[in-house]
């Protein structure tokens, strides 16, 4: 995709390293007038980056806030396709609704919505995901594999051990998966995933995957109900974390792990993912939309399946469900 000039200019005056560029010199960088420039400095200067104009000497960048939107996330970006096309939101209903209004239209793959604040996020079977404004990541990824219907719960997977490593990267924090959409840090849960699929025939269309990671909420942020069950970053690392820096990690990570998938299936994610897994081993109950399942899990099939035996020693494969471990 062909960046934009503001995006040109950033990069061009982040890479002076708060040296002076002259307006000429960007507009010949850029292939635009200096008129052009002035403009958009004028543009980005009211999204909250300080960009210093001196008469015969240039423009000089001196600061870019933490903040989410298109310009403050595409600068520093290390991926080639995922979130190099971003909605950015100040408040919405779910980012999940406009990615897939979106993809429908036909955003392309690698899009991203990303919003402040979510009135009614959505966690999975209906539930609601609690979205305090400002403190989290509320994000939904488009992507479009060629692939049957069938493997698009391991995108569940794929997108967890990519949330994972941008924990730990940035924080240095090791957080656990429970399977099959829970990170945990301090047993807690931090970040929950949702993917939800189109399709035709046998074939995805496209994955819209939701990804709410709370980040700067402090205990009272949460409401009542979720204060002992959940926690964030700045909960368990004591330090507010630059939600921008997460999101181009996942966003790495992810397109890294994809890049593998597709080339060599899930097999070698697997073993990733299974270093992250706290269910591996335990007592579980699974409680299905039909059933509960309790019995030892011994691990994910290659496909991400659960395979959970219970004490009359039969193997249970389990596509969906709550998990709880028994401690
Ligand atoms: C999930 O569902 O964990 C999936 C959450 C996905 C949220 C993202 S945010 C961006 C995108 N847009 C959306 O509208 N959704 C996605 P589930 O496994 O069903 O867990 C839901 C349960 O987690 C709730 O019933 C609460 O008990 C708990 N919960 C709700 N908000 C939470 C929060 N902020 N932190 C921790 N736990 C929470």
């Amino acid at each position: 995709m062909e960046k934009s000039i503001k995006r040109q200019m950033i990069e061009a005056l982040a890479q002076a390293q708060g040296q002076f560029l002259s307006g000429q010199r960007l507009a010949d960088l850029i292939g635009c007038s200096r008129t052009a420039i002035w403009k958009h400095i004028e543009e980005l200067r009211k999204t909250g980056i300080k960009i210093e104009a001196v008469r015969k000497k240039g423009y000089r960048l001196i600061h870019l806030p933490d903040g989410l939107t298109e310009n403050e996330i595409l600068y520093g970006l290390e991926t080639k396709v995922l979130g190099q096309h971003i909605i950015h939101l100040e408040t919405t209903e779910s980012t999940q609704l406009i990615a897939h209004q979106e993809a429908a239209k036909g955003a392309p793959e690698g899009t991203i919505v990303i919003s402040e604040e979510q009135t009614r996020g959505k966690g999975r079977m209906a539930r609601e995901w609690h979205s305090a404004k400002g403190k989290g990541i509320w994000m939904s990824l488009i992507i479009r594999p060629v692939l049957p219907l069938e493997k698009a719960p391991q995108f569940t997977l794929i997108a967890a051990i990519a949330v994972a490593r941008a924990i730990e990267d940035v924080t240095g924090l090791e957080p656990e998966i429970k399977w099959p959409n829970d990170l945990l840090l301090n047993g807690k849960k931090m970040t929950g995933i949702l993917t939800e699929l189109q399709g035709e025939a046998d074939q995805i269309n496209y994955l819209v995957i939701g990804i709410g990671m709370n980040v700067n909420q402090a205990k009272d942020h949460f409401p009542k109900a979720l204060q002992n069950k959940s926690t964030s970053l700045l909960i368990e690392t004591g330090k507010e974390i630059h939600r921008k820096t997460l999101v181009q990690r996942i966003l790495k990570n992810f397109e890294k792990y994809y890049a593998i998938y597709i080339e060599k299936g899930f097999t070698p994610l697997k073993i990733i993912w299974e270093d992250y897994a706290i269910s591996i081993g335990k007592t579980v109950t699974a409680q299905t939309k039909g059933e509960s399942i309790t019995g030892i899990a011994e691990g994910i099939t290659d496909e991400g399946v659960l395979m959970v035996r219970d004490q009359n020693g039969k193997l249970h494969f389990i596509y969906s469900a709550d998990l709880h471990i028994h401690l």
